[in-house]
């Protein structure tokens, strides 16, 4: 069975101890909620003749803190209306450079991962533990003090009962699973014992006082070693979950050393990967160029079933180019009919990172990185740090890259995060043999970073109820055209999916701290999206977005149909039925909704007050300004003077039904009754020109409601199961 897949060779050539190092210094901090103010020189505050040329430093600009729950926008518009302020805007958001206090950053990485902006990339993203990556390699040292918290679990086998209680072919596969087939020098320089499918996943690799070591060890810390925890090294990412797969034995004799696996248990790597959520595979292992043996059926479907999920496989293009009867890279970087392949090539760090003469090169090829005195974990047997180079230890700072990116827009295809970061790459220098080495460039992972969209997916609405498919829907910050996009019809439902551009890519767009604005069918649409910073997620996924009326202005204008309609009284307190003046001549009773709460003895029912009937007729004395009233009158408009509600409005609601006048800003039913939020369960409202009553029931799909929102200044009815008190903003 074994001899039908062909060996693999590790893309890694001497490893090193690292020496005792220094300390680098760890300024961290982010800034966020601060509004720039200008104000005109006060009487008294004349500028003295020598300060002209200094204009601008003579004007008193101040920083306020934005109050909390303000966004810093509005706190901005607000602060223009005094007329001592010339200007008022947010302040954008600037981060200091995070650099990790790791005591080999300095002396070891800063070089290197300077080279391939790295630290720029830290100032918007430093990883995300919700990130999977599976390493397929010698396994890993999982009790390494820089992979405490970075190990992926699986909860549903972390026992060592000797059964595969999760069923997924692996027993007893808490960090991961080993897939190598047992040999007898496997069993004499290893210590193997069967070939099954098992957790032990150890790294064991090298042996004390050798050379080389600790390939998996090394790969995975590359890639996400804590960074900041004043330990050892930094990873790409100092947050990521890595997902150890041991498909490379410990380096047997037969091999000189060099840990070998079987092409057929890489693909059963993969597909474990797959099937337990990792988003990024790493493969720092290549086949020998030219050895066909590697292109096998098994192999290709793994990769096949990877791709349609949308998982990106990174690996290494091997290290036979120096040999140029066969410099081409080996399986699986060989492959360029899968695009989520990404093959790495290494470049010479120490010499302008020029082709490293090492690293295999041909159309495959799609990134370089550096590839020499790479600085990473090893076995803590071994020393738990050295540094190694090959094309083994590039792949991995490209693994990296893609989880600082996900990390920073985590709603991106595979397809989208190779393109910004080819986009990104910087041209590689032509290599003397002339053939391709690096494909799209050396990595730029700053500049990647600094490339990513904002990606925003919803229904473009009009005050919470779908607009048509077609509609054009569009995104601005500060005024500048940052994408643009157009509905469609997905099923009963309109969908939008909208790329925002960074200002790396189009000036003047995003970039944290700036505010973006939608727009629908031309349109502004709220709320607005803010920018994040350090570490903030620029995928927004199905966020209410919607257009809305406008609020009523000076004069609030209400349709009367013919016969009953519920209106809101917004006169002034009064006796009935002089308090109605406002109405035409013509109507002939009112009524209001008394709610009662059946466990007090009270009783719900109507008050009722006609115009020209006795007094004793009447239960309804007077009125009060915000009261819904119900009114028997022909079809006719009704304006009144907007009493311009105040926020924080409250109304007490008893259980059964509540007839309530609307006073807080317009949003979404939800967001509107917030503060009885539980205790609500159905609201409905009289549309008083065609006489149907609209209804809104919370949960359910918003194209099967009649209403998604509450409208300033309208009138609704809102069923509560306990007393509670309604607070409008
Ligand atoms: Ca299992
Ligand atoms: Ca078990
Ligand atoms: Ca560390
Ligand atoms: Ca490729």
């Amino acid at each position: 069975m074994q001899k039908r897949w062909a060996g693999l060779l590790l893309c890694f050539l001497a490893a090193a101890a690292i020496p005792g190092t220094g300390l680098a210094d760890s300024p961290r901090e982010a800034g966020s909620g601060w509004v720039i103010v200008e104000y005109r020189p006060g009487p008294g505050e004349a500028l003295a003749a020598g300060d002209a040329s200094e204009a601008t430093h003579s004007r008193a600009y101040r920083s306020l803190p934005v109050p909390p729950g303000v966004p810093a926008d509005e706190y901005a518009a607000l602060l223009r209306l005094d007329p001592r302020v010339v200007s008022a805007q947010a302040d954008a958001t600037v981060f200091a450079t995070a650099l990790p206090d790791d005591p080999y950053y300095g002396p070891e990485q800063a070089s290197y991962l300077g080279q391939i902006g790295v630290p720029a990339a830290w100032n918007t993203a430093t990883g995300k533990s919700t990130i999977t990556v599976a390493v397929l390699d010698t396994g890993l040292d999982l009790a390494h003090e820089d992979f405490a918290g970075r190990l992926w679990e699986n909860q549903a086998d972390a026992n060592s009962n000797g059964i595969d209680d999760d069923g997924n072919g692996c027993i007893d596969d808490r960090y991961g699973c080993r897939f190598i087939n047992l040999d007898k020098n496997r069993e004499r320089d290893c210590g193997y014992t069967s070939s099954e499918r098992t957790g032990a996943v150890l790294d064991d690799h090298g042996k004390p006082g050798a050379t080389s070591h600790s390939h998996g060890t090394m790969v995975s810390g590359i890639i996400g070693a804590a960074g900041n925890n004043g330990k050892g090294i930094a990873g790409v990412a100092w947050d990521v979950k890595i997902m150890a797969i041991k498909v490379l034995d410990c380096g047997t004799l037969a091999h000189g050393g060099l840990p070998s696996g079987e092409m057929f248990n890489v693909a059963e790597g993969i597909r474990y990967a797959q099937r337990m959520g990792a988003q990024i595979i790493n493969l720092s292992l290549a086949s020998a160029p030219g050895d066909q043996k590697a292109d096998n059926p098994a192999l290709r479907e793994a990769i096949q079933a990877a791709q349609n999920q949308g998982i990106l496989i990174v690996t290494a293009a091997g290290n036979h180019g120096s040999n140029p009867s066969q410099p081409g890279p080996g399986y699986p970087a060989a492959y360029t009919q899968f695009p989520n392949v990404v093959a790495v090539g290494s470049t010479d760090n120490t010499v302008g990172n020029t082709w490293a003469s090492f690293s295999a090169y041909g159309p495959a090829i799609d990134f370089a990185a550096p590839g020499f005195n790479i600085a990473s974990t090893t076995r803590t047997a071994l020393g738990s740090y050295g540094r190694d180079k090959g094309t083994s230890y590039s792949t991995p700072l490209v693994t990296g890259m893609f989880v600082l990116m996900m990390a920073r827009n985590s709603g991106l295809s595979y397809s989208e995060l190779l393109q910004i970061a080819a986009s990104a790459a910087t041209p590689a220098p032509p290599a003397g043999h002339g053939q391709n080495w690096a494909g799209a460039g050396v990595i730029n992972i700053g500049a990647a970073l600094e490339r990513m969209p904002m990606a925003v997916t919803g229904t473009p609405m009009h005050d919470w109820k779908d607009l048509p498919p077609g509609t054009e829907v569009r995104a601005t910050v500060d005024g500048s055209e940052c994408g643009s996009t157009t509905s469609f019809g997905f099923g009963p439902v309109t969908r939008f999916v909208l790329r925002v551009k960074a200002t790396a890519e189009s000036a003047g767009c995003g970039a944290p701290g700036k505010t973006v604005q939608l727009h629908f069918g031309g349109t502004p649409a709220t709320p607005t999206l803010t920018w994040g910073g350090l570490n903030a997620d620029l995928s927004v996924i199905n966020k209410d977005i919607s257009t809305v009326s406008p609020d009523p202005g000076a004069i609030v204008v209400q349709p009367l149909g013919n016969s009953w309609s519920n209106i809101a009284h917004l006169d002034a307190d009064g006796p009935l039925p002089n308090a109605l003046s406002y109405l035409p001549n013509n109507w002939v009773a009112a009524m209001r909704w008394n709610p009662g709460s059946p466990g007090e003895g009270g009783g719900s029912g109507f008050l009722v007050a006609a115009r020209s009937a006795p007094a004793y007729v009447n239960n309804w004395p007077s009125i009060q300004r915000y009261e819904a009233l119900w009114i028997d009158a022909s079809a006719a408009n009704v304006a009144t003077l907007n009493p311009n509600p105040v926020a924080g409005r409250t109304v007490q609601l008893m259980p059964g039904w509540n007839n309530i006048v609307y006073t807080g800003t317009s949003l979404p039913v939800d967001d509107a009754l917030s503060s009885i939020d539980g205790k609500f369960e159905l609201v409905m409202r009289f549309d008083n020109s065609t006489g149907a009553w609209l209804t809104h029931l919370p949960g359910r799909s918003r194209y099967l409601n009649d209403f998604g929102g509450l409208l300033k200044l309208q009138v609704y009815w809102v069923l509560v199961t306990e007393p509670a008190t309604l607070t409008m903003n």
